[in-house]
C-alpha cells in the first residue's frame, strides 16, 4: 500500500485481481453477450403512435413527459399482455452458442422493476402475466446446457416499488419508505442466489442513485454477505460506493468489485487506461439501444465486420467483450440480430483461438489490427490488409521473444516470415516480414499465428 493512501472502511477490498478458477474462467471467456428482455419490449421504443429514440428500455420514462396523465398505469399494466409465445431459451442458448459467447448476462429486472422470476417479495413478475413461467430458470437452463456461463444482471433502481427513491430521503416517511426498499432488494437478490444456484455472478446496474450511494456500509456487509452465500460470485464495480461517494474505484483509486464495469458503449484507447485491472464492455448493436426497438432504420447498424473489431480491441488490452440483444415482446431475436450472432459465429469458427483464453501481448498495437497472445503463440488479427500483400511486423528489442515461423489460423498454411532490416528505427524494433495470401478469401478479418522464440 502506499503510504498516502487514506484509510477507508469501505474501500476496496482487495489490491489487484482475483487469482481465483473462477476468476480465471471469466478471464478467459473473451466473448459474452447480454439480453435485455422485459416488458418494454411490447412497446418496442413506440409510445401512443409515436416513436422515441431514446432507449427502448427507457421508454416508461420517455413517455411520462408526454402522456403524464396515464403513463404509469398504462405501462405498468402492460405485464398483463407479456405472453412470448416466440420465447425458446434453447434457440437463445443454442444461437450464442454458435456465435462463441462463453458467458450470457441476463435482466432479471431491469429499472422498470418488472422481475423475470417469480420473486416471492413482489407481484410484479412474471408469475401474473399470461406466460406465467419462470423465465430466468428456463434461460440459466438452457444456457448451462450449452455451457455457456450465466451472470443475472439486477437493476438496483425499481420504478415500480414504493419505497424506491433516487434523491437521499429526508422525511421519516422517506426514509422508512428507502428502508423498506433495501429489505426489498436484499431479499431478492438472496432469492436469485438460491433460486439459480449455477449463475456465476450478479450484474448490477441503476447504482448511481444518491440514495443508494449513501448506503456505504449497507451495500458493503450486503456484497460480503453475497459472496459468503456463493463462494466464487463475481460482482463488478458497479454494486456500491466508498464512505466518501466514489464509485468503481474508491477515494485511493482502486477498483471496488472484481472487474471494472465501467466500460459501456466505448472501450479503452489504450492498455494503460484500464491499469491492469480485469474489465468487461458491454456495447449495443445501434448507438443506444437495449431493449428491443422496432425502429432501427433511424441509427447506424453495426456490422459483424465493426464487432469483431471491438471484440480484438478488447482481447487485446484484456478485456472481455460483450454485445447487447434485445429480443420483441413475443420473446424472437430479431433477424438483423440473428445475422449478426450466424457471421460472428461463423468468424469464431474459425478465428476463436485468437479469442479464447489470450492476452494482451506487451506490445504496441500495430497499424493491421491487433494482438493476442497465449503462452508461446502471438495472434495479429489482421483489418487492414497491406497493399503489397506483406505484413511487416515490428518487435520492440527489448521484448523477450522473436517470431520464427507463421501460419495462418484459417487454413493452416505456412506463411513466409523473413526478418528485415531496413536499416531504420534501428535501436528500437526488429522486423518481421509476413507475406500473407494475395486474394483476401472473405472480407472479414483474418488471423496470422506466429511462434514465438524464447521465454516470454
Ligand atoms: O440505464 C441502463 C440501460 O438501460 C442499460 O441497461 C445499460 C446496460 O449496461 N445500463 C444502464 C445505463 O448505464
Amino acid at each position: 500500500k502506499k503510504a498516502d493512501k487514506i484509510a477507508l472502511q469501505y474501500g476496496a477490498h482487495r489490491i489487484g485481481n482475483r487469482t481465483d478458477a473462477a476468476m480465471q474462467r471469466w478471464r478467459d471467456y473473451g466473448l459474452g453477450q447480454f439480453i435485455h428482455w422485459g416488458i418494454y419490449a411490447i412497446p418496442g421504443g413506440q409510445w401512443e403512435g409515436k416513436t422515441y429514440n431514446g432507449a427502448a428500455e427507457w421508454i416508461r420514462s420517455w413517455s411520462e413527459k408526454d402522456s403524464p396523465a396515464n403513463w404509469r398505469n398504462t405501462y405498468d399494466n402492460l405485464y398483463k399482455q407479456f405472453n412470448p409465445t416466440n420465447f425458446d431459451a434453447k434457440q437463445w442458448a443454442q444461437q450464442a452458442k454458435d456465435m462463441g459467447a462463453k458467458y450470457v448476462i441476463f435482466t432479471t429486472k431491469h429499472h422498470d422493476g418488472f422481475c423475470l422470476w417469480p420473486s416471492k417479495y413482489t407481484n410484479y413478475t412474471i408469475k401474473n402475466t399470461p406466460y406465467k413461467k419462470d423465465i430466468v430458470k428456463e434461460v440459466v437452463d438452457a444456457y448451462d446446457a450449452q455451457g455457456i456461463d450465466v451472470y443475472l444482471y439486477f437493476s438496483i433502481i425499481d420504478w415500480n416499488h414504493p419505497g424506491y427513491r433516487s434523491g437521499t430521503p429526508k422525511t421519516e416517511k422517506d426514509i422508512a419508505a428507502y428502508e423498506d426498499f433495501k429489505k426489498f432488494t436484499r431479499n431478492q437478490l438472496i432469492e436469485l442466489l438460491k433460486n439459480y444456484p449455477t449463475a456465476k455472478g450478479l450484474w448490477f446496474d441503476g447504482s448511481w442513485d444518491a440514495a443508494w450511494i449513501k448506503q456505504t456500509k449497507w451495500t458493503d456487509d450486503l456484497e460480503k454477505e453475497l459472496r459468503a452465500l456463493r463462494p466464487g460470485l463475481i460482482i463488478g464495480s458497479r454494486f456500491r460506493a466508498d464512505e466518501k461517494g466514489n464509485r468503481h474505484f474508491d477515494a485511493n483509486g482502486d477498483l471496488m468489485g472484481d472487474y471494472e464495469q465501467g466500460w459501456e458503449r466505448k472501450l479503452p484507447s489504450s492498455i494503460e487506461v484500464v491499469k491492469g485491472n480485469d474489465w468487461d464492455c458491454v456495447m449495443t448493436i445501434p448507438p443506444n439501444q437495449w431493449g428491443y426497438n422496432a425502429n432501427w432504420a433511424t441509427s447506424y447498424i453495426k456490422t459483424p465486420y465493426d464487432l469483431v473489431g471491438m471484440l480484438m480491441q478488447a482481447v487485446s488490452m484484456n478485456g472481455n467483450f460483450v454485445i447487447n440483444f434485445g429480443p420483441d415482446g413475443k420473446g424472437a431475436i430479431r433477424p438483423e440480430e440473428a445475422n449478426i450472432a450466424k457471421k460472428l459465429g461463423e468468424w469464431m469458427k474459425v478465428n476463436a483461438e485468437a479469442v479464447y483464453g489470450t492476452e494482451y501481448s506487451g506490445l504496441p498495437k500495430p497499424d493491421y489490427g491487433y494482438y493476442t497472445k497465449k503462452g508461446n503463440k502471438l495472434y495479429l488479427t489482421v483489418f487492414n490488409r497491406p497493399m503489397n500483400g506483406i505484413v511487416r511486423v515490428a518487435i520492440p528489442r527489448s521484448y523477450k521473444q522473436r517470431p520464427a515461423k507463421a501460419h495462418s489460423l484459417a487454413d493452416q498454411q505456412t506463411l513466409k516470415l523473413v526478418t528485415t532490416n531496413m536499416g531504420m528505427d534501428k535501436d528500437q524494433n526488429m522486423y518481421y516480414d509476413i507475406t500473407v495470401p494475395f486474394a483476401p478469401s472473405s472480407d472479414m478479418p483474418f488471423v496470422i499465428i506466429m511462434d514465438l522464440n524464447g521465454a516470454s
